[in-house]
Order: C-alpha cells, then sequence, then structure tokens
C-alpha cells in the first residue's frame, strides 16, 4: 500500500492504475483500495496546511486519484439493473473546483441504475435552478469540499427550495454535516459515496 500512496503523490496516473492492478491480483478490494486512496489525499492536504506541499502537488495528486477511481470503476460499482432507478443530478457549489468526490458519486450513481446529469463544478444557484427545470431530476446533489463554499451550498438549497418545494436536495463533501444539512434544509446528507446510493435509494422509495 506504500506503493500506491507514493504514485498518488507522484501524479503518475499511469502508475496508479498499474499498482493497483498489482494490489488487486494480492487480493485487495476496490472499496479498501479507494480508501487507501483518499487517505494519501487527506495527507497532500495535511502537507499543505503545513506548507509542505503546494497547489501543483494537490493538483496532480488529485488527477492521478481521478485516473485511479475511473480505473476501479468497474469494480467499484454494482451490476447495473436495466430499469433506471431515478435521475440524479449532482454539482460542486459556487466558487468551488473540487471535483474529485463529485465524480465518485456520480460513478457510483450510474453504476446503482441512475441517470446522472453532472453539471460540473462551480456551480451557481442559478445555473442549477436552470439546470433543475430542464431535467427534472429526482434528486440534486450538492457537493462543497470548503469550509468558504458552505454559504453557497446554502445559498442553491434555499433558492432551489423556494422555487421548487418539492425538490429533494442531498449534500455531502469533507466540511459538511448532518447538523449542517439539517439546519439549511437539504432533504438528506451522505458522508461518502456508497451511502449516497442507499440515502438516495431511501429519499426515492418515501415519495
Ligand atoms: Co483543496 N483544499 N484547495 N485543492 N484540497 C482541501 C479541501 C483542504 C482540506 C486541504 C487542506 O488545507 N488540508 C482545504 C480546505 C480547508 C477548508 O476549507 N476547511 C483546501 C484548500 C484550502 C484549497 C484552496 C483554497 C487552496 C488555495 O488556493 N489556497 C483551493 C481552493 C480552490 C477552489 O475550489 N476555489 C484549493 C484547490 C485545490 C486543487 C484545485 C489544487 C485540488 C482539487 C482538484 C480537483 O478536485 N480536481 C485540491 C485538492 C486535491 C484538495 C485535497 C488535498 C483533496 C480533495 C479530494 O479530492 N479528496 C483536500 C484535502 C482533503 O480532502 N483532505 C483539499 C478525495 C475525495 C474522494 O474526497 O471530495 O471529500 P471528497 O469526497 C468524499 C466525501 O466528502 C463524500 O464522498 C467522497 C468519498 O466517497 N462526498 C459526498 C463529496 N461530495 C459529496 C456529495 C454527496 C455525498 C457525499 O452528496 C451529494
Amino acid at each position: 500500500m506504500e506503493k500506491l500512496r507514493a504514485t498518488i503523490k507522484s501524479g503518475d496516473g499511469g502508475a496508479v492504475k498499474a499498482e493497483l492492478d498489482v494490489l488487486s491480483g494480492q487480493g485487495h478490494g476496490a472499496r479498501e483500495l479507494l480508501d487507501e486512496m483518499i487517505e494519501s489525499l487527506r495527507e497532500v492536504g495535511e502537507a499543505f496546511s503545513r506548507g509542505d506541499a503546494f497547489i501543483p502537488e494537490m493538483l496532480i495528486a488529485a488527477r492521478a486519484m481521478q485516473a485511479g477511481a475511473d480505473h476501479l470503476g468497474p469494480e467499484l460499482i454494482k451490476t447495473s439493473s436495466d430499469s433506471k432507478i431515478g435521475k440524479f443530478m449532482i454539482a460542486t457549489v459556487s466558487g468551488d473546483l473540487h471535483d474529485v468526490g463529485k465524480n465518485l458519486v456520480a460513478l457510483i450513481f450510474k453504476g446503482n441504475g441512475f441517470d446522472v446529469v453532472d453539471l460540473g463544478v462551480d456551480v451557481s444557484a442559478d445555473i442549477i435552478m436552470a439546470a433543475y427545470a430542464e431535467n427534472q431530476p429526482d434528486i440534486v446533489g450538492l457537493s462543497a469540499l470548503l469550509t468558504t463554499t458552505m454559504g453557497a451550498m446554502e445559498e442553491a438549497v434555499r433558492a432551489l427550495k423556494a422555487k421548487y418545494p418539492d425538490a429533494k436536495v442531498m449534500v455531502g463533501g469533507a466540511p459538511v454535516t448532518q447538523d449542517f444539512a439539517d439546519r439549511i434544509g437539504a432533504d438528506a446528507y451522505a458522508p461518502d459515496a456508497a451511502l449516497a446510493v442507499e440515502v438516495a435509494r431511501k429519499l426515492i422509495s418515501a415519495r
């Protein structure tokens, strides 16, 4: 696992994929490997906080992690059923460029039988509302990684709910908590991508 962490930090997506294949061959499961890659990124983030790493290091590690997550994709996700469960629209909120977690959530929803509309990063409340009207999703998922963009998440949830009271909104991301989700009027919170699918299924079946 040491080597996997080192390859994530080196930013070499090809080396990450090769190391994942080696570790899979040794019997390590996709979920364990994913957690290990997330942990590597957490370490890079801590180094950044200490001043021992800079933006480029965070960026190349994120790219390598994305390559690794995409490579694991087929094993991470369950076999999708033929009939679609519902439509899930996801965005990282305004002012926030972090997308590795959002992409992971989108990947896992696709693999679990959802139609996924991915609006990308730095998405304003206005764009989310316009996309809601256009796509009519069963659930809107919002991701935020910065404490400074939690306000944008609140703004998006409140604007969406004011115009579309029946809209169902799920929120997540490292600084987001159940308490925060409740305070801003979100319908659901999930701490990780796998649990987000379970929460979404419950939201849809409760309709
Ligand atoms: Co940024 N960054 N970053 N960064 N970055 C963090 C988040 C930080 C914690 C690092 C640190 O200081 N320790 C810190 C935030 C501090 C805070 O606000 N409390 C930080 C900072 C400060 C910044 C900048 C402000 C730095 C600067 O410019 N001075 C800047 C902001 C840019 C902006 O967004 N406007 C910035 C920039 C960047 C990069 C662009 C260089 C790069 C992002 C590249 C990219 O995403 N394409 C980057 C990175 C890579 C990180 C860290 C190192 C890794 C993030 C990541 O991808 N994690 C991060 C440190 C860390 O996370 N510990 C850090 C892996 C990913 C799988 O986890 O996204 O949390 P995560 O997703 C999880 C769950 O949160 C959940 O599911 C996933 C797991 O299954 N989840 C959901 C996520 N969304 C969900 C939605 C759901 C449900 C669950 O429902 C809808």
